[in-house]
């Protein structure tokens, strides 16, 4: 297979490949459009989308190496039972889970809400996980569907770089994937908590992963 050196911070992150999946996390108008839950909570929305094309040229030459795609959703289902009352509760925000907003039920899977946005719309082929919490692996398929494809090593883009990106990386060392981090392809509502997840991740050699710049990725790939 091919192995990739990519020089990562804080040293250098190797990969096979074949063995190497690209996980875009929540990059769903829910987060990234206004009317939806990362509005209801009182975020402004426009700061994310700054990183929408680093995130789909990322993804692009992803696609053109072949490499296996993971796209997941922060989704409830329609009767809310996977939402736990203490996640609908918690807090005063505008609308809560599954009220209608102008995107449908809000975080409801199936509502407009709930598409991934159109510039990284998951394509054939490509694996598209709904969950119910904040990391990738809790209630869902994401560990056997790994499995079943030997991959050993994870490439995180999407939001919100402390909440379901940082929460998916943890959840992915404990279970020994090496992760890495792409630096201009994630995003916080709060620009301080992105710097300080970036560092928290990285610090301690590598505790939870890896972070660089997507360019690196990219000059790897060749
Ligand atoms: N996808 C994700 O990060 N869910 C959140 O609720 N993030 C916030 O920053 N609120």
């Amino acid at each position: 297979g091919t192995n990739m050196q990519i020089h990562a911070n804080p040293f250098v992150f190797e990969c096979e490949l074949a063995r190497t999946a690209l996980v875009i996390i929540d990059m769903q108008r829910d987060f990234i459009e206004p009317g939806g839950f990362g509005e209801t909570l009182g975020n402004d929305v426009s700061l994310l989308q700054a990183i929408v094309p680093a995130t789909q040229r990322m993804l692009h030459a992803w696609r053109e190496k072949g490499g296996l795609v993971v796209h997941t959703r922060e989704a409830h289902r329609p009767d809310l039972a996977d939402c736990p009352p203490s996640k609908r509760n918690r807090g005063n925000p505008s609308l809560r889970i599954g009220d209608p907003g102008p995107m449908g039920r809000i975080l409801v899977a199936g509502e407009s809400g709930n598409q991934i946005i159109d510039a990284l719309a998951p394509i054939d082929g490509e694996i598209v996980i709904d969950k119910p919490g904040k990391g990738a692996f809790y209630a869902t398929g994401l560990q056997s569907l790994l499995q079943q494809r030997a991959i050993r090593s994870l490439v995180f883009m999407g939001v919100t770089t402390e909440v379901c990106v940082q929460t998916s990386m943890r959840e992915a060392n404990d279970r020994g994937y090496d992760s890495l981090l792409l630096e201009d392809c994630t995003e916080s509502y709060f620009p301080a908590f992105k710097a300080a997840a970036l560092e928290m991740i990285r610090a301690q050699g590598a505790i939870v992963g890896w972070t660089a710049p997507s360019r690196k990725l990219l000059a790897a790939l060749g």
